[in-house]
């Protein structure tokens, strides 16, 4: 049965503002309350996904949260009427009303951990939402992510949904954006690669200047959840000096696409032990792994942060070739679009490049690859997903029409306890559950 890669990427929010909230994500402290388009945000994520779709790449879409997260702000002992609460948070904690309001369910990268059915013991697709511990403003994502998950993936024949870790650092866990799997065909069993910051318990080196996001012991619990075979299970851990110079996730590093892992020169600890062990287990799976490490003397780590060169996706074309999906601000530097363009034509897997302009969510540190949630299912799987969430001409046009009649095209902060903005986007995820065949998936819809 042949096997696909299916990319779900995240629908931006209505929400889409820059606050500064990820400290250990330079882009998001640097743009700061700059003023933010939640029109064009949504639109440019769009337009990557249709414009792969119609490559013949399949992709699904994920909706936006509700925001701001009225219920949180409840718990946290505001009270009154939604207006109430929104002008007494926007009076005494406008940046806590902030981090309450991020759209930053966008990367979906960070919604989950998933693993295949051909790697998992009872020979089905897992999925463990990521609890995001690390910053508050994502950990409040893991409820309705799951939610949502549940309602796409609901054929219980076929996909299985763990809940988030235990939401404590110990088991800090920030989903895919830590994980890869290398192997051959996608239905076929592969080698998961497992990408952590710091050891909780007993580790010896860890960041000292940012956070290290993801901890060895949320890595190994979700493995075991998988129901993953250690021979195919790959933990390695990420260079605690990258970490320190913004690389807050292991996909701004480093990416990889069946066979082919493309890396920096100094993206893991005890990188060429690493890649020993992976090129080792991926015999077992009879696949050669294509290494493709860029050293540092091409392109530094701060030009990696800045033009997030790691962070493209790489996709397999119909003619087995692939092709690597870069942001604007790869081929605006100079060293980088070089690099790039020498790779595409040293006769290597990759042959094309593909650039789309994500300005807005690049801003806030999420380029191409945060932006979107890979699932590997064979042809039986993949008819079990909801359909409705698939991209093509009609739901293009559909949630293009319903950016439009929503969104907003400016937003800064102080628009945040504005009650207009808040009954703008209930209504609007309304309207969007029903466009995408969800259900109730958001609190206040319950
Ligand atoms: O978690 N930025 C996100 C970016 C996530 C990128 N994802 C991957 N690398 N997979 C984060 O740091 C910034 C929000 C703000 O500051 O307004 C933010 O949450």
């Amino acid at each position: 049965m042949p096997g696909y890669e299916v990319n779900f990427d995240g629908l931006v929010g209505l929400t889409h503002h820059y606050a500064g909230l990820s400290f250990g994500n330079e882009a998001s402290t640097q743009h700061r309350n700059s003023v933010s388009n939640p029109k064009l945000a949504a639109k440019q994520g769009l337009l990557k996904m249709k414009t792969l779709a119609d490559m013949g790449f399949k992709q699904g879409v994920l909706p936006p949260q509700e925001r701001p997260h009225i219920p949180m702000l409840r718990k946290l002992g505001f009270s009154g009427t939604d207006e109430h609460i929104l002008a007494q948070a926007m009076r005494t904690s406008p940046n806590l009303l902030s981090a309450l309001s991020s759209a930053s369910a966008m990367w979906t990268a960070n919604a989950a951990t998933v693993s295949p059915s051909a790697d998992s013991a009872d020979g089905k697709v897992h999925f463990t939402a990521a609890n995001l511990n690390n910053k508050f403003h994502r950990a409040i994502e893991a409820e309705t992510t799951s939610a949502v998950l549940r309602a796409i993936f609901a054929d219980q024949r076929y996909f299985i949904h763990h809940d988030a870790l235990p939401q404590v650092a110990l088991f800090g866990d920030e989903g895919a954006a830590n994980h890869n799997r290398l192997g051959g065909d996608y239905a076929k069993r592969g080698v998961q690669v497992f990408v952590y910051g710091k050891q909780g318990l007993g580790g010896e080196t860890e960041p000292t200047r940012y956070p290290a996001r993801q901890t060895r012991e949320a890595s190994e619990a979700i493995a075991r959840l998988h129901q993953l075979s250690e021979q195919h299970t790959v933990f390695l851990q990420q260079n605690p000096a990258v970490i320190d110079q913004g690389v807050f996730h292991n996909d701004v590093i480093a990416v990889s696409n069946q066979q082919v892992l493309f890396h920096h020169q100094q993206a893991f600890l005890q990188q060429q032990q690493g890649l020993e062990q992976l090129r080792r287990k991926m015999a077992l799976v009879e696949t050669d792994l294509v290494a493709i490490e860029v050293p540092t003397s091409r392109v530094s780590v701060a030009d990696a942060v800045a033009t997030y060169l790691f962070n493209s996706q790489i996709l397999t074309k119909a003619n087995g070739k692939m092709m690597i999906v870069v942001p604007e601000e790869s081929r605006q530097h100079q060293g980088v679009w070089q690099y790039l363009t020498e790779m595409v034509g040293n006769a290597g897997p990759i042959d094309e490049i593909k650039v789309f302009d994500l300005r807005e969510s690049m801003r806030n540190g999420g380029g191409p690859a945060c932006l979107r949630l890979r699932v590997a299912m064979n042809e039986r799987e993949l008819q079990g997903v909801n359909p409705r969430v698939m991209m093509n001409d009609a739901l293009f046009t559909t949630l293009n029409e319903w950016v439009d009649r929503y969104y907003r095209d400016h937003l800064t902060q102080n628009d945040l306890a504005d009650p207009q903005l808040l009954r703008e986007g209930r209504e609007a995820l309304d309207a969007l559950t029903s466009i995408l065949g969800l259900g109730s998936v958001y609190p206040f819809q319950q």
